[in-house]
Formats: C-alpha cells, structure tokens, sequence
C-alpha cells in the first residue's frame, strides 16, 4: 500500500517536472509578434495560436467607447494590449520601436463589403493605406521585421478564370477590394523595394463561431439558432445564389504564420477549393437543427419555408451595387511549397457555427427564464 502511494507520488511529480519543462519551452521561443486588428475574428485565432507556439504577443487595438474584449475574453490575460490605429502611421512607429516584433501580422482593415460603399474614403484609409503605414514604418524602424499582409479574394471579384491562383489577374467589384489590390501591391513593393521579408497571403471568406454577426453565414448561423429556439420567426438575406469557397478561420490563421517562418517572402492563395451558395449554407443550416426547408418564388419574391411558415425572406436592401458571384481558390501552390491543406469541410463548419450559436443562446434563454 505504502510503496503504490510512494510510485503515484513518484508518476505525479515526474507529470508536474515534465508540464514544466513543456511550459518553459513554450514560453522560451524567444520570438515577438505584434498583431494589427486583435479584436476581429482572425485576431483571436492567429493570437491563440501564436501563444501556443510560444510567441510573446503584442496586439493593437483602437481605442472605443465600448467594451473591445468580447471576442478575446478568453486570452486577454496572455496577451499584451497597445493602442494604436493603423491610419495613424505615428502610432505604428511608436509601436515597433517600444515592442520590437519579429513578425507583424497586419490584420486590420474595415472588411466588411458593403460599408465600402457607405464609407469608401475610410475604407481606402484603413485597408489600402494602413498596409502602407505598417510598411513604411517597418522601413524606418527595422527592416528586418517580418510583414504578413492579409489579401483577400475580393480582389479577383469579376474573376477572370476558375479556379483562381496566385497567377489569376485581380478584377474587384468593391471600394473594399480596390483597397485590398493597393495593399497588396505595395506589400509586394515594399519587398522588391527595400528587401523587406513581407508576404500576400490571399485568403478567401473564412468563418468561425467568431465571425462577425452581419457577415452572411454567422448571420445564417445566428438567425437559425433563433428560429429553432422560437426567439425569431423569418430572417432577411439578399443575393441567395452568391458562391463562396468557405474555409475555417482556425485553419487558416496557422499557413499565414507558415509564410513568416519560410527563408524568402512569397505570396499564397489560401481556399478550400470547393464552392457552395449562400442558398446551401441556408439549407445546410436548417438541416442541422432537424428543420429540412424548401423554397418558393422567384426574385425578391422567394422565400424559404419550413412546414408551411416562412422562415427565410430577400430584401433587396442586402442586394450590392456590384456582387462577387463565385469565388473558388486553387491551393494548389501552398500544398506543394509549404505542406498546407485546409482541415475543415463545408458541412463541418456550417455545424461548428450553427451548433455554436444554439448552445450559446440556449443558455442565455435559460438564464433569462430563471431571472
Ligand atoms: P474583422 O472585421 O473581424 O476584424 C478587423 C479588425 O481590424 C478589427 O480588430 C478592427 O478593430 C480592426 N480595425 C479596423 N480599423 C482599424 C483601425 N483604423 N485601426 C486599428 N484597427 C482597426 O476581420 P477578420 O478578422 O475577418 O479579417 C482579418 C483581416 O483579413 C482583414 O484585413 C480582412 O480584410 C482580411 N480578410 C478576411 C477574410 C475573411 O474571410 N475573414 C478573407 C480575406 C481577407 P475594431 O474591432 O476596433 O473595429
Ligand atoms: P464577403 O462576405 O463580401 O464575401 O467578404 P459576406 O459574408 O458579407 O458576403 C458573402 C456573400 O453573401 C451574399 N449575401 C449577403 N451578405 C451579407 N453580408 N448579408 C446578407 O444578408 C447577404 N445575403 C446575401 C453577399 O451578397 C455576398 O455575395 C468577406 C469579408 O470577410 C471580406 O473582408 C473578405 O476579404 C472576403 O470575405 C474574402
């Protein structure tokens, strides 16, 4: 009895030397990232995931009247906050100089389509001169700071052939892709200009229970969960034939840190290589949650029906000055240069979101009941 203790205390502290040798070897990777953008979808995760590797992580916020922590809530205490804004090029300078990042993740941007169109000057501020801002103080203060820009499918909008690679001519449909193209190139320029190591990598749409709540499948997500729950009736899309080649942010944030660890910068089309509509992210959705739906109508007259009630209406208030109609990404060269594949399939995702959303807002439901 006495030597089974002995062997158990022997095992446990053997765990505890081990667990700390583990600790100690994350925490001494001895490198620094600073991440722009910390409080979007793709902040959380890239940051997740660099802490995991060991990385002291600076990340920039702006400064808001509310609460910035929603979405980082879970790794606030591990990571170090500075304030910054990615159109004020002084406060990036500052920034480098007090942290002295190895790698800069420039994740910040207005992103979201449609208020391209609303705020289009803003929009070239944050998301085509921001890039240039991190760059050129880059250039000013260390040259020798890696720079991963985060290019978007938008800029291949009209595409000009399918599927769409690095090689595919940029054709965008919206301030917010013009912007993306700008900063893409002057990452580009910046790297044939002044030997900076700074990459494109040109990811297409990725979700995640974290993504934004007016992006169209969180908002699918979202409003189906409701539904089921009988805290909503219907809900209102546009454009339901719009193709999207959907991947999992959580994916997708470890290939943009892969472009940083390679010796020479390069730019890298991130996909899944598979399209779907926003009607089959729809349809997908309710199939989850045991409501199979059909479709009647045409136009801004369709509707999606679950027994007989209308659960899904268009509103052409959603529909865009100029839509991108199918995006479909060929990954083909990250797989073959750098080992990467996407891990998460199209229904994969659309229940990681749906079941996400529904567990959360039961809960909630719960709690407010019990008040
Ligand atoms: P989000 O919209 O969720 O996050 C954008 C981030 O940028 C937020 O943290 C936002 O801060 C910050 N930001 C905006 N303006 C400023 C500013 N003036 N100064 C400092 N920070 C600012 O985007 P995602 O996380 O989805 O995307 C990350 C990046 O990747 C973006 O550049 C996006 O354009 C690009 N991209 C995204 C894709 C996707 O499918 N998710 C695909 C391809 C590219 P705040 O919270 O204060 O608004
Ligand atoms: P996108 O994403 O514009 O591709 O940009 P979004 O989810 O907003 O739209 C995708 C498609 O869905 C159609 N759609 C609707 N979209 C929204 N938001 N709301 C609706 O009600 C709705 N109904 C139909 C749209 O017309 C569109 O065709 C995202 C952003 O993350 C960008 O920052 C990023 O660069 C690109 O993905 C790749």
């Amino acid at each position: 009895m006495e030597s089974s203790n002995f062997s158990t205390e022997i095992t446990e502290l053997k765990n505890r030397v081990l667990e700390t040798f583990e600790n100690f070897e994350k925490k001494e990777n001895g490198k620094t990232a600073l991440i722009t953008g910390i409080t979007g979808q793709d902040g959380y995760y890239l940051a997740k995931f660099l802490l995991e590797k060991g990385y002291e992580v600076y990340s920039m916020y702006r400064r808001s009247s509310l609460d910035i922590n929603e979405r980082i809530d879970e790794i606030i205490e591990d990571i170090k906050l500075v304030e910054g804004d990615i159109t004020d090029a002084a406060s990036i300078i500052r920034i480098l100089k007090e942290v002295k990042p190895d790698e800069v993740y420039n994740l910040a941007a207005q992103s979201f389509v449609p208020s391209s169109w609303t705020q289009p000057v803003a929009t070239a501020q944050m998301t085509a001169l921001g890039a240039l801002n991190v760059l050129e103080s880059i250039k000013l203060v260390d040259k020798n700071i890696k720079y991963y820009q985060a290019s978007s499918s938008e800029m291949f909008g009209k595409v000009m052939e399918n599927p769409q690679t690095e090689k595919t001519p940029f054709y965008p449909r919206s301030p917010y892709g013009v912007a993306k193209v700008y900063a893409y190139w002057i990452t580009k320029n910046y790297r044939e200009s002044y030997g900076i190591h700074a990459s494109n990598g040109i990811l297409f749409n990725h979700e995640s229970p974290k993504r934004g709540k007016e992006f169209v499948t969180r908002k699918i997500s979202y409003s189906v969960a409701k539904i089921k729950l009988g805290i909503q009736e219907y809900f209102e899309l546009g454009n339901l034939d719009a193709k999207r080649d959907w991947g999992f942010a959580g994916d997708y944030v470890e290939v943009m840190w892969m472009m940083l660890q390679q010796e020479k910068p390069d730019d890298f089309v991130i996909a899944t290589n598979e399209t779907h509509s926003v009607r089959e992210f729809v349809e997908e959705s309710f199939r989850i949650m045991d409501m199979p739906i059909t479709w009647e109508g045409e136009g801004v007259n369709e509707v999606g029906k679950f027994n007989g009630k209308i659960v899904v209406k268009i509103n052409p208030k959603f529909y865009r000055p100029a839509d991108v109609d199918l995006l479909l990404g060929d990954y083909t060269k990250v797989k073959e240069k750098l080992g990467w594949e996407p891990k998460t399939k199209f229904k994969e995702l659309v229940r990681m979101m749906v079941e996400s959303d529904f567990k959360n807002l039961q809960e909630q439901k719960l709690r407010y009941n019990n008040n």
